[in-house]
């Protein structure tokens, strides 16, 4: 004790950097839940939040040794206050804090009365080591000791070296990662929390530059290209007028399900018999990116095509949208609700809820979520339905609300009381879990309409309920090849990324549309059933009841498919002929494709709707 009190003392900086290091690395594994199972995670929780922390305290160099103390103690404060910040928040949204947000403390203030309650007995001892520091500095100034720094090049080029590495291996670890950033989980987990708020401000640098360059002439040409003449009248429209609208995406769900079994037990019986009494649309294709699930809503939402790189809701929170929440607002005074039992801010979904206006997003905070009732991703689609039913009973009509559904999500894990079907019997696994989890999926939707009628609530509505994209991807499609006995063939695989396209009006007859079209349709569609005339919204949405099948369905790769060409895989079929045939069948259809792409682009990416307001 004699000799290691001086030799702190001496060493008051790397005294700091070290109690601010390893208090980060305990917030991180107690309150943030980092999930650290390899040597590899150690590693990074170790060194992610170092190279900063060094920073930081590093720049009491730049000043006067007389200064340096209190800039020790200022660095100090900056980082535990932020590591504070993000402990409060967290409790709360169980997210991290933005840059932005920490500017406007009102938001993280956002948490209001409510902060007190987030207060938890174990928070002093974030200031413990405050106690340490300063009895450290009051020895120094005793003894008059001068104030140890260390050489301010070496300790630069460690901090920096640092943070490089952390970078590397954090890469290493998941490449995608710097595209992923609308998981600020992963992104804290891998990079360390003060890392991540340089990922954070670049962010935010580039999307204004980007938006900058926009100018008004360009809006009025997009909006001539996209003024529509057809005719759109069909004795089905205004059939839903005035109704509540509920919009069910069903997660990772592939149309070949519809009307399958597994050893004589039916994959989806409540929604092959909900299809008898639905408008049931066939031949609906799968038109997301790499959005996901976030895609097919951006699509439903604004008629826009997916970005080629990234997800609207994570690229492009800020623009102005012709949304349907905004559309049906104006029209009939609907309030839009998401229901969601997942963080608000996995896809960004809270920010960009906002721009679409929705009124309201149940998440993951709003539910009750415990072990037994959670698997794979979260709460269970039958507990989310039975809770989310609670908040739908208390909205004010006419509401749009939308459910998005999470079971049956790669890698299709369910406990064995929830499996009512075996599983298939195909060479690869996660084919045979799919039946089960989708089973489990058409099970929900059961009880979900179940309690509807319960309470009432059943009758005044528009059910639209879709696939969001494909559950099993190239890389395991050949056991859905083996279990619908056939071939693996470039229009086998095109005919798998059809999803389900059901829109139940209660009362009307059910028939079966079997026109091509894909998910962006969705939205027009809606919108003829409900009344709406939406000739002049800048959209891409073509109304599936008038819709021709010679237009493309586009897929985000720039490929396509209509009633009797595709263009998949680069090359032209004749999908009658089941043949390849010359690629100037397709060209006309692809540079449609084209067009409509670089419209829908050009929307998004210089946020041309907010001229025409
Ligand atoms: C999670 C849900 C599922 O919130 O969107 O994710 P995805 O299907 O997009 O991977
Ligand atoms: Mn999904």
């Amino acid at each position: 004790m004699n000799r290691l009190i001086p030799y702190l003392s001496n060493h008051l900086i790397g005294v700091t950097v070290m109690a601010l290091l390893l208090k980060t690395v305990l917030v991180t594994l107690i309150s943030f839940h980092a999930p650290v199972t390899t040597w590899y995670d150690v590693v990074l929780l170790i060194i992610g939040p170092l190279g900063t922390i060094m920073l930081f305290v590093g720049i009491s160099f730049l000043f006067t040794r007389l200064m340096r103390p209190w800039l020790l103690i200022t660095a100090y404060v900056i980082v535990t206050g932020l590591l504070y910040a993000n402990v409060l928040y967290y409790r709360f949204y169980i997210d991290f804090v933005t840059v932005p947000v920490l500017f406007q403390l009102s938001n993280v203030g956002g948490l209001g009365p409510s902060t007190v309650e987030l207060l938890s007995p174990w928070d002093p001892f974030l200031v413990l080591d405050l106690i340490l520091i300063i009895y450290l500095m009051k020895r120094k100034r005793k003894h008059h000791t001068p104030f140890y720094t260390p050489n301010k090049k070496s300790y630069t080029f460690t901090a920096f070296a640092t943070i490089a590495i952390t970078f590397a291996l954090a890469l290493m670890q998941t490449p995608y990662l710097l595209k992923v950033d609308y998981d600020r989980e992963l992104l804290v987990t891998s990079l360390g929390l003060y890392n991540y708020q340089f990922v954070n401000i670049a962010t935010s640098i580039k999307v204004p530059i980007e938006k900058a360059m926009a100018d008004e002439g360009e809006a009025k040409a997009a909006n001539k290209k996209l003024t529509r003449t057809e005719e759109e009248e069909t004795d089905l429209f205004g059939v839903a007028e005035d109704k509540n609208v509920i919009i069910i995406s069903l997660e990772s769900t592939q149309g070949f399900v519809i009307d399958e079994d597994v050893n004589g037990e039916s994959i989806t019986p409540f929604m092959n018999e909900l299809i008898e009494d639905s408008f049931y649309f066939s031949n609906i294709y799968d038109q997301t990116a790499q959005g996901k699930t976030s895609d097919a809503e951006f699509m439903i939402s604004t008629g826009l095509y997916p970005l080629p790189s990234g997800s609207a809701f994570v690229r492009y929170p800020k623009n102005t949208y012709q949304s349907l929440p905004k559309i049906l607002q104006e029209a009939g005074g609907y309030q839009a609700y998401s229901f969601h039992a997942n963080d608000r801010t996995f896809w960004n979904r809270e920010e960009m809820y906002t721009a679409l206006g929705y009124e309201e997003f149940f998440s993951k905070r709003d539910y009750k979520v415990t072990e037994e009732n959670s698997v794979n991703y979260g709460l269970k689609d039958i507990p989310f339905y039975e809770q989310s039913m609670e908040m739908l009973k208390d909205l004010p009509e006419p509401y749009l609300a939308k459910f998005l559904m999470l079971t049956n999500h790669f890698p299709f894990l369910l406990e064995e009381e929830d499996q009512f079907i075996d599983k298939a019997n195909t060479d690869l696994e996660v084919v045979n879990r799919y039946m089960t989890t989708v089973r489990y999926e058409d099970e929900a939707l059961k009880r979900f309409f179940e309690l509807l009628k319960e309470a009432n609530m059943y009758e005044d509505n528009i059910f639209v309920i879709y696939g969001d994209h494909y559950g099993i991807s190239k890389q395991y499609e050949e056991g859905v090849h083996q279990f619908l006995d056939e071939k693996d063939t470039p229009l086998n695989h095109l005919a798998l990324q059809r999803i389900p396209l059901i829109i139940h009006v209660p009362g009307q007859e059910g028939r079966e549309i079997d026109i091509t079209g894909g998910q962006i349709d969705i939205r027009a569609t809606l919108l003829h059933l409900l009344g709406v005339d939406d000739r002049n919204n800048m959209s891409l949405s073509r109304n599936l009841l008038t819709r021709s099948g010679d237009h493309p369905v586009v897929f985000r790769d720039g490929g396509f498919v209509t009633e009797n060409y595709a263009y998949i895989e680069r090359g032209c079929y004749n999908r009658e002929q089941e043949k390849k045939v010359s690629q100037s069948k397709c060209t006309p259809y692809l540079k449609q494709a084209r067009d409509e792409l670089r419209i829908s682009d050009h929307l998004i990416q210089r946020d041309l709707l907010r001229f025409l307001e």
